[in-house]
């Protein structure tokens, strides 16, 4: 498997050549120079999960059949269509949560150059892949349903971006809207769809299925974003910056994370007045009283134990799943997403 990574990763070079040759745009040394930095900082600096996923969901489908060269590479192509992908989104993200670091480094438009650049970057990030899968995938029999499957899950990304984003922002800010329900909701659209559904449905079509007949792998892929996100809110307040790579923006933002959620469902009335009075606010000090209010409520050992039990559940489910693609998916995830500290 060390091996798929690493042909993965030299595809990367490749497809960016390609992009940076493009013969629909005539090049600059400038604008060439622009776009290879922006994608080098922006693409392939995170863990590569998804890509990675929906090439052991691809290979887990061939049954042990002989995978060609080509093959690898098509695969490996697709599999960065959907890293560019969530750069897109990270990149746009990241603005709208006004974030401060992702992967270690300053997040693109907060580079001085960049700032309000990056809305285009994201724009083009989004082009690419179109580019690539029109170089390398126009002749397949699934060509026009790979299109449309980027375009739905980029609608249903969108649109859970939009609700994690509004629900910030209606009249007051009034937290008695958030509940687990609104939390499951925004979830399984800003995550579920791009970041585990999509490396299944690729490697489905890639190996000549029809999507329709596999709706049923989507139920249990959403309880695995959900497994997934509620780790990324837990690491948003109580993680490790130097470890995840970046600085958790929930509380200013005023986000319907889990922790939030859970809070409100464990604090007697006196809680609930600081949360309502400090939860929001761009000030560190109300910050740090939310903070400490979800340490008085002891999150860490909900957290500790709502994670216990859901990945035992989660397993017994994924392993016992009539879909092979599922099963493999969730090898391919578990090893890095148990516990996980980034
Ligand atoms: C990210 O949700 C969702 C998309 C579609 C990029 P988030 O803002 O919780 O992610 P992060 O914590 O990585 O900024
Ligand atoms: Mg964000
Ligand atoms: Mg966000
Ligand atoms: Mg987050």
């Amino acid at each position: 498997m060390a091996d798929v990574k690493s042909t993965f990763l030299k595809v990367y070079s490749v497809l960016k050549s390609e992009l940076l040759e493009d013969p629909a745009f005539e090049w600059t040394d400038d604008s060439r120079q622009w776009v290879e930095q922006m994608l080098d900082y922006n693409v392939p600096r995170g863990n590569l999960s998804r890509g990675l996923s929906f090439m052991h969901s691809f290979i887990s489908l061939k049954e042990g059949k002989e995978v060609t060269d080509d093959e690898i590479f098509l695969a490996s192509a697709l599999g960065w269509c959907i890293e560019w992908l969530q750069a897109f989104f990270l990149v746009l993200d990241d603005i709208m949560d006004k974030s401060h670091t992702r992967r270690g480094q300053p997040c693109w438009f907060r580079v001085p150059k960049v700032g309000m650049i990056a809305v285009n970057d994201g724009i083009l990030l989004r082009n690419h892949i179109l580019r690539v899968l029109k170089k390398h995938f126009r002749d397949k029999p699934y060509y026009v349903h790979l299109l449309d499957l980027f375009n739905e899950v980029e609608f249903q990304t969108a649109s859970g971006e939009m609700i994690d984003l509004i629900t910030t922002l209606e009249g007051e800010k009034d937290l008695s809207k958030y509940s687990i329900s609104v939390y499951h909701r925004i979830v399984q659209y800003k995550s579920a769809y791009y970041s585990f559904y999509l490396p299944v449905a690729c490697a489905l079509l890639m190996s000549g299925e029809n999507l329709e007949n596999h709706t049923d792998v989507k139920s249990i892929l959403v309880e695995m974003t959900i497994y997934f996100q509620v780790q990324d809110d837990y690491l948003d307040c109580f993680g490790d910056p130097q470890t995840t790579g970046k600085i958790g923006t929930d509380i200013e933002d005023f986000k319907c994370s889990w922790l939030l959620v859970k809070a409100l469902e464990l604090c007697n009335e006196e809680q609930k007045k600081v949360l309502y009075e400090n939860y929001g606010k761009p000030d560190p000090a109300n910050v740090t009283k939310v903070k400490a209010l979800y340490k008085e409520l002891d999150l860490q050992g909900v957290f500790a134990e709502y994670q216990r039990k859901s990945y035992k559940k989660l397993t017994t489910s994924a392993e016992a799943h009539p879909s092979k693609v599922v099963r493999a998916v969730w090898r391919s995830i578990v090893g890095r997403i148990h516990n996980r500290q980034k």
